[in-house]
């Protein structure tokens, strides 16, 4: 039995619960963890220059290693920057757990020195908020803090540890890490399910994130290629089946396929798996005729069914549970197979993803050419993320995802995701490709981690699509007030310049003449390599043409 402070045992914890990666920003009111680490070097602590970076780093590294993303910051002005990315991971349904440091324990309650009452500030934000005010059941807590974030709905769980308490001293007789075991399918209900496909003539699948955290996608596919069912991701989910696949027909969120809406309004049963079925995938909640269709819906937490529209089946199971268990009672040959129909469906996919001739401008570079070369030039083994904004519309339609090619983006739609997601997704996966897709707005919002990238040598790839604007929301104060431009236009400085100053590379690109080169110099590069495309600010979006006040 050894005597130990409270920010040892801290670690001693995080090591029991196989953490080798943490984000932070640092502060005092933690330093006992920080200290703690010394002595740990197979835990290494990311020290970030936001702790917007830090949140978003550690829950895009969750999503890209299907591992718990540890982020650390410091009392209210730490905790509340750290806020966006577990906002995003409660979305996102991402498993992340968040230390952080708090006023000491005779002064709660004072308003003390950067007081905030975490339990009430996270309570909506987060799956669970806990304050450990005595060092003794640090081990009982922390542990519990890890299970519940990576159960069920995974999610983000704030650990809020007061100064005074991580300095404290007592015996640390070793503790306990839960196994978790997703829970297993009730087989009846999986027969009832396969029992309402039997008899749909038009059955349809809407997959999510649940598919892509149960690494269930090999068998989505085998379960949509036997019932020959069509499959649309829900938004951001790019990955639940590879694009090219012929079951594949097409993506839900913003500027969706109005054919795709068309044939999910047509089915008859729809099959939701592994989604809560956001405003954005269900077009605001449109999508679906609740009295009309059979709705089945499969999620792992049981109070996400029926969230958004009342369903006829609901199943609560891990995916794979319950793709496995399904594919086991099918006999191929015995549902109804309507092989025109997914291949129309498909074909419709690949005719509104096909991208349109470029205009051939020399003035500005076109994002359809740069999506063209792009999925070209993007190699195997390659992860693509991006922030919220008009430009991410050309990614969305036009790249082809993959097994391996995927995409780490945020359900939350969070600006200044995109980079530093990028980081630490490569910090997971040293071994892939790494590329953000920015605006230039929405990269401004994170920038200042090229020097983290720079400092800890993260070889990533930021592609920064720059139309000198919120243009977004430039495009929507256009339709809705039109000639009254207010908050939206922006002045930047040259991207690539500042990548430089960073210890980073970069290149500006005025039209698309260069891009293929500049894109194979980036891939060839070794350090952080930023591009920074100047787009035409009238093109505003993929789908509309905005005229400019
Ligand atoms: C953190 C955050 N703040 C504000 C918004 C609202 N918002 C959505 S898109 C957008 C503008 C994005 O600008 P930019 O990154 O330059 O991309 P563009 O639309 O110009 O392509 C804004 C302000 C948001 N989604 N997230
Ligand atoms: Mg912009």
């Amino acid at each position: 039995m050894t005597e130990m402070s409270g920010g040892q045992i801290v670690v001693e914890v995080l090591q029991r619960e196989e953490v080798e990666k943490a984000f932070c920003v640092p502060g005092e009111s933690y330093l006992g963890i920080i200290d703690s680490l010394y002595e740990h070097p197979e835990i290494k602590l990311i020290a970030t220059r936001h702790e917007s970076g830090a949140s978003f780093m550690a829950e895009a590294y969750a999503k890209a290693t299907g591992k718990v993303g540890v982020c650390m910051a410091t009392r209210g002005p730490g905790a509340t920057n750290l806020s966006i990315g577990l906002h995003t991971a409660m979305q996102d349904s991402t498993p992340v757990v968040a230390l952080i440091g708090q006023v000491e324990r005779p002064f709660l309650g004072k308003e003390a020195f950067q007081e905030v009452d975490f339990a009430a500030y996270f309570r909506h934000l987060c799956k669970w908020t806990v304050e450990i005010d005595a060092v003794e059941r640090i081990p009982e807590l922390l542990h519990q803090a890890f299970y519940k974030a990576k159960s069920g709905r995974p999610g983000p769980v704030v650990v809020s540890l007061p100064h005074d308490m991580l300095e404290d001293m007592t015996t640390y007789e070793g503790s306990k890490v839960t196994t978790y075991h997703k829970p297993a399918v009730h087989k009846e209900a999986v027969r009832q399910a396969l029992e309402k496909i039997k008899q749909a003539e038009k059955p349809f699948i809407i997959a999510g994130g649940g598919v892509i955290l149960s690494e269930a996608e090999k068998e989505l596919q085998m379960f949509a290629e036997q019932l020959q069912i069509p499959v649309a991701s829900a938004f951001r989910r790019f990955n639940v089946l590879p694009n090219e696949h012929p079951n594949y027909v097409g993506w839900l969120g913003f500027c969706a396929n109005p054919d795709l809406i068309t044939a999910i309004q047509a089915a008859d049963v729809v099959l939701v798996m592994g989604t809560r079925l956001s405003q954005v995938t269900s077009q605001d909640y449109t999508l679906l005729k609740a009295r009309e269709q059979t709705i089945i819906q499969i999620d792992i937490e049981a109070s996400s069914i029926g969230k958004a529209f009342a369903v006829d089946v609901g199943i609560v199971a891990d995916m794979k549970n319950f793709l496995q268990t399904a594919l086991s009672f099918m006999n191929e040959g015995e549902y109804s197979i309507n092989h025109t129909r997914i291949k129309m469906l498909h074909e419709q996919y690949l005719k509104h993803s096909s991208i349109s001739e470029p205009i051939g401008s020399t003035s500005y570079t076109e994002l359809n050419r740069v999506m063209r070369d792009l999925t070209e030039l993007v190699p195997e083994n390659s992860v693509i993320t991006s922030d919220a904004g008009n430009f991410y519309g050309w990614l969305a339609r036009y790249f082809k995802f993959s097994k391996t090619k995927r995409y780490i983006g945020s359900t939350s739609g969070a600006m200044g995701y995109g980079f530093p997601a990028a980081l630490g997704v490569k910090i997971g996966c040293p071994n892939q490709t790494v590329i953000s897709f920015s605006g230039d707005g929405g990269f401004t919002m994170t920038m200042q981690e090229l020097e983290t990238a720079a400092r800890e040598q993260i070889q990533v790839i930021a592609i920064v699509v720059n139309n000198n604007m919120y243009g977004t929301i430039r495009a929507h104060q256009e339709k809705q007030f039109p000639n009254r431009v207010m908050a939206t236009t922006l002045t930047n400085p040259s991207f690539s310049e500042m990548a430089k100053l960073y210890g980073c590379d970069g290149i500006t690109v005025t039209d698309n003449a260069s891009f293929r080169t500049d894109f194979e110099a980036a891939l060839r590069s070794k350090v952080p390599y930023v591009i920074e495309v100047q787009t035409d600010p009238n093109i505003l979006s993929v789908t509309d043409t905005v005229q400019l006040s």
